[in-house]
């Protein structure tokens, strides 16, 4: 008798006891190891941007997720791509289309939660390094974002003069190798952090760990084992025409009016053109090596199977495409980034073919762990890709440089609308280098018609102290940093 209620209570306790373990699972959410890079356009190996380009982790990643060859940034700058990321909200709805102001210091966004913060409001250790806001935005530990902040990178170790003359006298306008140990690099130590902070990380709360890489984003300096992975005599340069921009609207020179970034006109008349895609193409292998001593942490530490991870650019950058260096344009060089997801939820090595948004990545984690969607979000979750790559989308992808001009691609068009109206259509899918500008044929009104209805209405005007990169556009007159740019304005650099 006495053993049978012993059984009963021991059964009881049991059962309760399994219950509390699995309502225990069913709140450990998994972390997320958040990596950001730095003006890094198409040229990795899983998006064969650059038929060269050396990105053996970047394969590594592809082969433990899902792919997204057809992700494109909402804005083609810093600070406004990043506080759309951060925020899941695009520069037309927070007015914020240059490289200042940051969120926290415009109120009417005050209600706006940010990534990190959202993450950290519900229960997860919040840690960054390097850049994940613009510049030093948001750098401070237990502000709203983060419990913890790391090293900030720019670039350095600077020579102690510029490498190349380039018109402009900014000091991160340079490129090339100088002797300096790797060690020593920015993105070096940033790495650093993050392996040193996925090492002694407890797995008593979730975290969110964001590491931001700088590289390739300019000065693109590197040790010459870089430089040597892509020997001068083979290196292949964009393709590119000389008469690419007599189709494209005068409107889209209002975009990059002034930019220290050079044109191709300055880069080949100092044969500058191969040492800068060198350059370039170095310094993504240099930052893919960083990549890869993280995931080495990860792999070797108690979070290696339940941690999510996403890798993301905030735009891509030109290197002579459209005759011009830098970003700030709605081209492809400009607009396609990497967007990458392995861990749990993720389906391993597949790529997916849809047009998806960078927006899309705080939904996405939403969904992922599990928590709710904040009100504020205008992307839509990528899920349903995580699992099925060839689950199609309903939604292009918009992207937006400055009040008035903006970009909708979808599988095979991409359609651009300027401010004062002039507009370009490409055919992608027969023309990937957008060389033809398709938007006068009267064969294409439809497609135009569609892809327009995608442009978001009522765009916001600039926030207040917005600078930097800024085109306003008051009576038909186009003003580019507060300049008024003439009708026969010569276009600088050209
Ligand atoms: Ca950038
Ligand atoms: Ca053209």
């Amino acid at each position: 008798m006495l053993d049978a209620v012993m059984r009963k209570i021991l059964f009881a306790a049991m059962i309760s006891l399994g219950g509390v373990l699995l309502a225990e699972a069913q709140t450990t959410r998994p972390n997320i190891l958040f990596i950001a890079v730095d003006d890094l356009n198409d040229w990795v190996s899983p998006l064969g941007g650059h038929a060269q380009a050396k990105t053996p982790n970047f394969d590594r990643l592809a082969k433990m997720g899902v792919t997204f060859t057809n992700a494109h940034c909402q804005s083609v700058l810093c600070n406004p791509s990043r506080t759309s990321v951060l925020t899941g909200k695009r520069a037309t709805s927070t007015g914020i289309y240059g490289l200042s102001p940051f969120i926290r210091e415009t109120p009417q966004l005050s209600d706006l939660k940010t990534l990190p913060e959202y993450f950290r409001e519900h229960g997860y250790r919040s840690y960054m390094a390097g850049k994940v806001f613009h510049g030093s935005y948001g750098r401070k530990a237990n502000g709203p974002d983060w419990d913890g902040v790391g090293p900030q990178n720019g670039g350095n170790p600077y020579p102690p003069k510029k490498l190349v003359n380039t018109p402009s006298t900014m000091k991160a306008v340079d490129w090339g190798t100088f002797p300096h140990n790797d060690e020593d690099k920015d993105d070096y130590k940033v790495a650093s952090w993050a392996i040193e902070k996925l090492e002694k990380m407890p797995a008593d709360q979730p975290f969110i760990l964001s590491a931001g890489f700088f590289l390739p984003h300019v000065p693109c300096f590197v040790t010459q084992k870089w430089m040597d992975l892509y020997p001068e005599e083979t290196l292949i340069l964009p393709e590119i025409r000389r008469d690419d921009r007599d189709d494209t609207p005068r409107a889209s020179w209002w975009l990059h009016w002034d930019l220290p970034e050079p044109r191709l006109k300055f880069l080949e008349e100092q044969n500058q053109w191969k040492n800068l895609v060198r350059s370039y193409l170095a310094s993504i292998s240099f930052m893919d090596a960083q990549l890869g001593r993280v995931l080495d942490a990860l792999e070797k530490s108690p979070h290696a199977s339940n941690t999510i991870i996403v890798l993301w650019s905030d735009h891509g950058w030109h290197l002579g495409e459209k005759l011009i260096t830098g970003k700030n344009t709605l081209w492809e060089p400009s607009t396609r980034v990497p967007l990458m997801f392995a861990g749990p939820g993720s389906t391993k090595g597949v790529k997916c073919v849809e047009p998806v948004e960078l927006l899309d990545i705080f939904p996405t984690l939403c969904e992922l762990t599990n928590l709710p969607l904040p009100k504020q979000l205008e992307g839509h979750s990528l899920l349903p890709q995580l699992k099925v790559a060839t689950t199609t989308r309903e939604w292009p992808a918009i992207t937006n440089h400055n009040p008035g001009n903006d970009s909708v691609r979808d599988k095979r068009w991409r359609y651009i609308q300027y401010v004062d109206g002039s507009k370009e259509l490409y055919d992608l899918e027969n023309d990937p280098n957008e060389f033809n500008n398709l938007a006068s044929n009267p064969k294409h009104a439809a497609e135009i018609e569609r892809l327009s209805k995608w442009i978001p209405k009522n765009q916001a005007p600039h926030a207040p102290k917005s600078k930097d990169r800024i085109l306003e556009y008051r009576d038909g007159v186009p003003i580019w940093e507060g300049k008024v740019i003439r009708p026969d304005d010569k276009i600088p650099g050209i």
